[in-house]
């Protein structure tokens, strides 16, 4: 049932998504979560999902409800997410909710993954709690704020973000194929915080030998703190040379190497000596491209960043397998270059993707544009 929300409850779920936010890069391939416990319209308690493996938020509200010495009995939660039912690395929050006696739960959106899709929410009903899910923006707030889990536990596949940064004649690197640095300083720092936040960060071949690229998240804040996504190469002949920085610093983040059944044996073998993850796929490229994803999935991979080149996105794209993209456009003409994909693309512009929305930004020198293709 959807609520009719007063200002009130739509103010506290944002705080709950605020909360959630808290999260982020921290709690894959959980959701981010936040939870906001209220009595009589004062906040009593608040709580978000931390780490994995840590409290799920309704239970660290609750906590911290208790620690300033506020009994929950009555109350209300609000809380981001459908609260789970099942145990897993923590207690079911429903269960918490019942035996803390909260009155009513209002809840940001719900949790499609196979274990809940419902039942907390039933058994809250159940156990005497009123139980709303809430409408309008701050819905669709608390789903955008977990796409990755939506899309891995809706399909078990990673939600797929294209990032490249364009001259303004819109080239991604000279005829030669020099591209440091198209985007600006700022733009470059956000995408170490992208990579950050991604699960794993992927380029193909071509992109790995011309760039050499290192593909880890640098100059971010608490650098020693920070996640390292696992990096992807999509390398159907095996040709990663056992030197390049991906392959030396596999100590630091995981390497999923792609190549086609039937890739040099030695190579292959080489590569998983070196301690990379080799993982051979057959058929024809769409066929690979997509197994590739399911396989990422499998390893709870639930957001791939990909970074180039033009030949991967341009089969990602033409396959329909980009969630979303985020361009920088910056303030340099190249005058000719490197196009930011190439294949087949689409026979007519009536064929085109259209995003569902676009949010322009700027980005230092630059613009970014941040184009969402699909919701899940
Ligand atoms: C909640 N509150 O804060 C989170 C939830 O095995 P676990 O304990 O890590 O639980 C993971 C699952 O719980 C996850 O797949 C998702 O369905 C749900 N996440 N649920 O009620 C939370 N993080
Ligand atoms: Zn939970």
């Amino acid at each position: 049932m959807t609520l009719v929300a007063t200002d009130e409850d739509r103010a506290h779920l944002r705080r709950a998504l605020e909360l959630a936010d808290r999260g982020r890069g921290r709690v894959s391939p959980n959701p981010m979560v936040g939870a906001v416990i209220v009595r009589d319209g004062e906040v009593i308690g608040e709580g978000f999902h931390a780490e994995l493996g840590g409290l799920h938020a309704e239970a660290a509200a609750l906590a911290d409800c208790r620690e300033r010495g506020h009994d929950p009995a009555g109350a209300m939660i609000y809380v981001s997410l459908e609260p789970c039912a099942h145990q897993g690395r923590q207690p079911p929050c429903t269960q918490a909710i019942l035996a803390a006696g909260l009155a009513r739960a209002v809840i940001g959106c719900d949790d499609p993954s196979e274990k809940a899709s419902g039942r907390g929410p039933g058994m809250l009903r159940d156990g005497g709690v009123e139980v709303e899910f809430i409408d309008g923006a701050e819905a669709a707030a608390a789903r955008r704020l977990i796409q990755p889990f939506r899309k891995h536990a809706r399909t078990g596949l990673p939600l797929v973000t294209l990032k490249s940064a364009i001259s303004l004649d819109g080239f991604t690197a000279t005829p030669s194929g020099d591209s440091r640095w198209i985007s600006g300083t700022e733009s470059r720092a956000l995408v170490h915080r992208w990579r950050a936040e991604a699960d794993a960060v992927a380029v193909g071949i071509g992109t790995a030998l011309a760039d050499d690229p290192l593909l880890t998240a640098r100059d971010v804040d608490n650098p020693g703190s920070v996640h390292q996504p696992a990096r992807v190469v999509f390398d159907s002949a095996a040709r990663l040379p056992l030197d390049s920085a991906l392959v030396r610093s596999i100590a630091d983040a995981p390497l999923y190497v792609f190549v086609e059944a039937g890739a040099d044996l030695d190579r292959v073998e080489a590569l998983r000596a070196a301690g990379a993850e080799v993982i051979e796929l057959a058929g024809e490229r769409d066929r690979r491209l997509a197994d590739a994803l399911a396989e990422l999935g499998r390893r709870e991979i639930t957001s791939l960043l990909v970074e180039g080149g033009a030949e991967l996105a341009g089969s990602l794209l033409a396959a329909g397998a980009v969630d979303q993209l985020r361009v920088f456009v910056a303030p340099k003409v190249l005058g000719a270059g490197r196009p930011l994909a190439v294949g087949a693309g689409f026979e007519r512009v009536a064929e085109a993707l259209v995003p569902l929305a676009v949010e322009w930004e700027r980005s230092g020198e630059d613009m970014l544009a941040a184009a969402r293709l699909r919701e899940w």
